[in-house]
């Protein structure tokens, strides 16, 4: 699909050398997955994959390191031999960040999984880069405590990956951003050097902050080997309450009143048009929370400390948004499953749109009020040219829109039954002007990776280019680090 991409021949090609090195500095058979000196294709093809089966590399070696001196050991290797490397997570990126282009070697964290400290006056935990999000968080509920992430890849997205990205996520309303929460790092710099940040402080204005460029950095200065992060305490009283509205505008109304009333119990104001339910409805086959269709639909959740005080708060908003017919039907969550089937509606999306092929994915920050005009105008467009359709003729299946309403951020979506150049060149740049045009963002939480790479100029300047270029350069000189993404 992308034959203007070529290998970079500053690379080295693997040799059984290489390998040799691996292994001994590695020890362990499990540590390294070797397709140079025989076949590995089966072993190798996750690893080379990714989430969306959008972007295939041709990898022939994986490499596991347990620790973080093990890590350094590698990149400085690597960095003297000229070895191009791509840091791997739980490889549920939807950029194409996580797997490699050609032969890079991918460094996967999987068995950096230890959880390193947690104190529960100050709520912090220092993990190692690899553990997953979804372990991080039942570890914390033991303790009281949050993971200040949550998101529907939370099963396999470690903690390392989750800070590479600056991912958002469902809460993020509520508990901010990485950028915030994130408190030290460890990672090792391409020349194998520890960078030691790992600072459990809440405050600490000691020179510039350099951790800070850890986190988005997409794996392109450093490989993140251990984080420290501030954590919440869990809430006692969690209400999810799913709405159905018959316009965007309502859904605006709904969301400011929602933050007159809910204020501070407040912690996710999600967005989910009609297309998308449908969807959830299709592959899982769940009973539809509300009867009838609606346009659009909106789902609340609120977290205190108080359940008596936060269900009174949530009822006079339904009476509220009801009485107003702000919304036109709606549901409050019974019991913890109900709370968690109604999160099936918001966060199974992705997973059911993919299901029949593959999917155009569009992360976009865009000002609130128009934020939906977007889905309508992409599927105008994608509708007079003939791309979107029923049935198999058509190569999309549909326009969706849904997303962080609270954050401003849309996910616009465009399922395929295949990709094609075709409706690619339909969406892009077209898709990146419009947002230009209204200063929001081509990338809100999901990052560059590969897909959005040649972007990245609809969004900043050539001053900000030139200096994240001056910063790549410093710390990567080579260039080894996930070489032909991010900048
Ligand atoms: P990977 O996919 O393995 O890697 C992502 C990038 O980070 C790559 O560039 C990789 O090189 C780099 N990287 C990974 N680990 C390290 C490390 N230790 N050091 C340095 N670089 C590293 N994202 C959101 O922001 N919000 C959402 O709500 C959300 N929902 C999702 C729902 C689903 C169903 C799926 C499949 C994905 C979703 N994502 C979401 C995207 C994805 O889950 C996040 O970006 C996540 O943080 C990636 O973590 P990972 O461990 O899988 O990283
Ligand atoms: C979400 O909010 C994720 O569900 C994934 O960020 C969005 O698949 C997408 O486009
Ligand atoms: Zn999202």
């Amino acid at each position: 699909m992308y034959p203007s991409l070529k290998r970079d021949s500053r690379f080295s090609e693997l040799t059984n050398e290489h390998i040799q090195f691996f292994k001994s500095t590695l020890g362990d058979d499990a540590a390294v997955i070797d397709g140079v000196s025989k076949d590995a294709t089966d072993d190798l093809e996750p690893f080379n994959r990714d989430w969306m089966k959008k972007y295939r590399g041709h990898t022939k070696l994986v490499l596991k390191p347990k620790s973080t001196e093990e890590v350094s050991k590698v990149l400085k290797y690597c960095n003297e031999n000229k070895l191009a490397v791509v840091p791997q997570g739980g490889n549920s990126g939807l950029v194409g960040g996580s797997v490699p282009v050609f032969d890079e070697i991918v460094i996967s964290l999987s068995r950096m999984n230890k959880i390193r400290n947690f104190d529960d006056i100050s709520g912090i935990l220092v993990v190692d880069g690899g553990v997953i999000m979804e372990i991080a968080d039942n570890f914390l509920a033991e303790h009281n405590h949050l993971y200040p992430l949550d998101l529907g890849a939370k099963g396999s997205a470690q903690i390392g990956g989750n800070v590479a990205t600056n991912a958002g996520g469902l809460r993020l309303l509520r508990y901010g951003s990485l950028h915030g929460n994130v408190l030290g790092i460890e990672a090792v710099l391409p020349d194998g050097t520890i960078f030691d940040d790992l600072s459990t402080l809440r405050k600490n204005n000691t020179g510039y902050d350099l951790k800070q460029l850890f986190i988005g950095g997409e794996g392109t200065i450093g490989i993140i080997t251990g984080v420290s992060i501030h954590c919440a305490q869990r809430s006692k009283a969690i209400n999810v309450a799913y709405f159905g509205l018959p316009s965007f505008e309502h859904v605006q109304r709904a969301y400011k009143e929602a933050k007159i009333q809910l204020g501070e119990i407040l912690s996710a104001f999600e967005l989910m048009d009609a297309r998308s339910q449908a969807f959830v409805h299709e592959v899982t086959g769940n009973k539809r929370p509300l009867e009838g269709d609606h346009p659009f639909y909106c789902l609340i959740e609120t977290s205190g400390s108080n359940t008596e005080h936060d269900s009174e708060k949530l009822e006079k908003f339904l009476e509220h948004v009801m009485g107003e017919e702000i919304v036109s039907d709606g549901v409050l969550a019974q019991d913890e499953t109900q709370v968690r089937q109604l999160w099936g509606w918001r966060e199974g999306i992705t997973e059911a749109i993919g299901h029949f092929g593959g999917t155009y994915k569009y992360d976009l920050s865009i000002p609130i009020k128009e934020l939906y005009s977007l889905v309508e105008e992409t599927r105008d467009r994608l509708n007079s040219k003939g791309l979107v359709g029923d049935d198999d003729s058509y190569p999309a299946i549909a326009v969706v829109g849904y997303g962080h309403m609270g954050d401003g951020n849309l996910h616009l979506n465009v399922p395929v039954r295949k990709y094609t150049q075709e409706v690619e060149d339909a969406i892009e740049p077209w898709v990146y002007e419009w947002i230009q045009k209204r200063k929001g963002s081509i990338s809100a939480e999901h990052g560059l990776g590969i897909a959005k790479k040649k972007y990245i100029g609809y969004q900043r300047s050539d001053t900000m280019l030139k200096l994240m270029r001056q910063t790549k350069d410093l710390y990567d000189p080579n260039g080894i680090m996930n070489p032909y993404k991010y900048i």
